[in-house]
């Protein structure tokens, strides 16, 4: 379960208990937020006056052992199975583990600010991983949403792959593109080996790539007539995933019929851009998402 919290929340911040869960409700004069201390899990952020922006599934769990479907779940310290595709549970153990709330305040213009740390010792089975680490999620809600995800090593190096796993709401997938990831290289996890992007990327199929690039993302949501801007720092690598009909069915906290309405397009380090970190050395990697 959760640890009990041990700071003052301002105004426009009220923990609550969400689906059994333990979470930090956002609402301020420049929109709403739901933040889950189980994974530190943004799962909410709708701006005032648009529509919400991360998407989440109706057939989520709920639960201490298992990760949340939609929102931004966070991947450390490996990306899938890992880069030798031994590693257990998918994505790391980050996402199942219960953060610490240790920040918390809201500006006089009503953006929000959250952080929440994860240490080893607070993880029952790192499966090898070093465990005097400290990660550490700020999250800043107002007319942007911003993620800062960072990394310190304590005394022994570190070797690991980060992934902010965004799922965005959009009304309809096959009327979707994603925009910037034009000439980049990638490497197709349907299709399988490595190909070129040529301009935009649509969905007609399942859909899950691994590109190179560090590049400024757009998601063109032309049914629901709206353009989310996905800004990166410090991350080499972008996934986009749609499950699509088939893996949609075999995923049981995955609607069949959810596939259309939601984009992953996520702020990544893996394969060879794994981050290093020497023993007290810190890495961040950061997104910024905002309607254009
Ligand atoms: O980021 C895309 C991906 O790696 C897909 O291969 C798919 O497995 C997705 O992540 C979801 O993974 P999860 O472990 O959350 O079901």
């Amino acid at each position: 379960m959760s640890t009990e919290n041990s700071i003052e929340l301002p105004e426009g911040i009220t923990t609550v208990t969400q689906n059994g869960l333990t979470a930090y409700r956002v609402q301020t004069s420049l929109g709403s937020g739901l933040v889950y201390e189980h994974g530190a899990h943004v799962a909410e952020w709708q701006p005032a006056g648009q529509d919400p922006v991360l998407w989440m599934s109706d057939s989520s769990d709920y639960a201490d052992d298992k990760p949340l479907r939609g929102g931004i779940p966070i991947c450390f310290p490996w990306f899938g199975p890992g880069r030798d595709g031994q590693h257990e549970p998918g994505h790391g153990f980050a996402r199942l583990a219960d953060w610490k709330l240790v920040q918390a305040e809201v500006s006089e213009s009503g953006q929000a600010h959250l952080a929440l740390e994860l240490t080893g010792d607070q993880v029952a089975d790192l499966a090898g991983f070093p465990s005097d680490f400290t990660a550490r999620l700020d999250v800043a809600m107002g007319t942007i949403l911003g993620l800062e995800f960072t990394v310190t090593a304590g005394g022994q190096q570190l070797d690991y792959e980060a992934a902010l796993h965004t799922y965005f709401d959009v009304a309809d997938i096959e009327q979707t593109m994603v925009e910037g990831l034009d000439g980049a290289r990638y490497l197709d996890k349907v299709g399988g080996g490595e190909a070129q992007q040529e301009g935009a990327v649509n969905f007609t199929m399942e859909t899950d790539r691994v590109y190179f690039s560090d590049s400024t993302t757009r998601i063109v949501d032309a049914a629901r007539g709206r353009t989310l801007v996905v800004e990166k720092s410090n991350s080499a690598n972008t996934v986009v995933w749609n499950p699509w009909v088939d893996k949609a069915a075999r995923m049981p906290d995955f609607g069949d019929r959810e596939w259309p309405a939601m984009c992953c397009v996520e702020t990544v380090n893996a394969l060879d851009n794994a981050v290093f970190l020497q023993p007290g050395e810190s890495h961040t990697m950061g997104t910024a998402i905002s309607i254009a």
